[in-house]
């Protein structure tokens, strides 16, 4: 019998390009397990999450043990959720997932029920400040083998948009924030001006003319990035309704969750949210009163592999599917675990996917693959993702912080 006594407990930060935060297990045996703890702009509250309170009661305990670990870390904390608990269980978790898989010599989704599919349809990120700068992306994308794409666009009026890679304020050394580094290294965040009802203008349009070049069969997708009001939120999903959308993503912010039934009531375009909750808890009414279409928390966010499978399944009930995160601030770790869950449960739904920069691949070497709009996990055993510490430690943290919005009209700080 192999020894499974946790034996060692490392937190790593390093800054491949941008800022994450992992946590490494190792058994008495010398298996080592990863998990990924990154909270963008926030990552050292997990560092000491994790370094402070964690990793002291994990030494010790057998790695095999995972879904008592949960609980005893969840139920342990007594000021429990919240993304900076439920990023550092995350990690545990996903870290002793990445051990038993290895025990095991399998890959981590054949622990998970084996593949129920070939691999999991990833949707990539084109964005564009104008009509022409944008369906270049678009073809891009389609060349790259895409086979859904999410659509954002710049605002006449306003100098900087969500999402959108040429923005001015997205440059940063050549690179663009939106294509590998949402946040900008800096001691304070960059300010962004914003104006919904500019918005609300513009993006109907964009879409007829982005169904008009492009056909009627690409599954298109967008993110209002919990910018509207509830009122608001269910127009814009009413005047896209001709374009079919795949999803309309984060309409309100995520707080309140009821608003969502006024914007149910008023557009049959399919929602997804949940990129920033923490459990199932912040499911619940909407799954029960099937107020949401996909559920976009990842592995990272959400509690690790044992959480978020258990809200895959609750969601499942509803014919609700998964829609996970995955922008460059969830690492190649982060994904992996996604990936494996993804090819694993019934209700997949789609799988963003932001390609992480070349630096972060090196010091992560992700065996996951993507080919034919496919991204697939890859067939090592565990996660099949491998840290390079040398590598890692050439690229230290610097402070970044995610951008704020402020609206235009009058200066207000507004939801970013
Ligand atoms: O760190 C913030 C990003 O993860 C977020 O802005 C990305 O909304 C996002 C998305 O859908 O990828
Ligand atoms: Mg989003």
């Amino acid at each position: 019998m192999s020894n499974t006594q946790i034996a060692s407990a490392e937190v790593l930060v390093t800054s491949p390009g941008r800022n994450f935060v992992t946590l490494r297990l190792r058994t008495a045996d010398g298996v080592e397990g990863l998990g990924d703890a990154t909270v963008n702009g926030r990552e050292l509250a997990v560092v000491s999450y994790l370094r402070d309170h964690l990793v002291p009661l994990l030494l010790g305990r057998d790695a095999h043990a995972i879904e008592d670990t949960w609980q005893y870390l969840y139920r342990g904390a007594y000021w429990r959720r919240g993304p900076i608990t439920m990023a550092a269980i995350a990690a545990v978790d996903t870290a002793l997932w990445d051990i038993k898989a290895k025990l095991a010599g399998m890959p981590l989704y054949q622990l998970l029920g084996g593949h129920s599919r070939r691999g999991c349809l990833a949707y990539g990120h084109a964005s564009g400040a104008d009509l022409p700068e944008l369906f270049d992306s678009v073809r891009s994308h389609l060349e790259q083998g895409y086979r859904a794409i999410r659509i954002q666009t710049g605002i006449p009026g306003l100098d900087s948009v969500y999402g959108v890679a040429t923005s001015p304020n997205a440059a940063v050394g050549g690179a663009s924030r939106y294509d590998h580094e949402p946040a900008r290294r800096a001691a304070a965040p960059v300010e962004e001006e914003w104006d919904t009802r500019a918005y609300l203008r513009h993006i109907p349009g964009v879409f007829e003319a982005v169904r008009a070049e492009f056909g009627p069969e690409l599954p298109l997708l967008h993110d209002a990035h919990h910018r509207l009001a509830p009122i608001q939120a269910a127009r814009l999903g009413k005047l896209l309704e001709p374009y079919d959308l795949f999803w309309l993503e984060d309409v309100t912010p995520a707080e309140n969750t009821a608003v969502l039934r006024r914007v149910r009531e008023h557009t049959t375009t399919p929602l997804a949210i949940g990129e920033v909750f923490n459990t199932v808890w912040d499911y619940r009414e909407l799954f029960e009163e099937q107020l949401i279409d996909y559920v976009r928390s990842p592995v990272t966010h959400a509690g690790g592999i044992t959480a978020l499978r258990r809200i895959f399944d609750y969601a499942s009930i509803y014919q609700i599917k998964s829609g996970v995160h995955g922008p460059t601030d969830v690492s190649p770790v982060g994904l992996a675990a996604a990936l494996h869950l993804g090819v694993a449960i019934p209700n997949f739904g789609i799988q963003e996917y932001m390609k992480h920069s070349a630096t972060t691949d090196e010091v992560f070497r992700p065996g996951f693959a993507f080919s034919g709009g496919l991204l697939s996990p890859g067939e090592e055993p565990g996660l099949g993702v491998s840290y390079d510490d040398a590598v890692a430690e050439a690229h230290p943290y610097s402070a970044a912080y995610l951008p704020v919005n402020r609206l235009k009209l009058d200066g207000s700080m507004h939801d970013w």
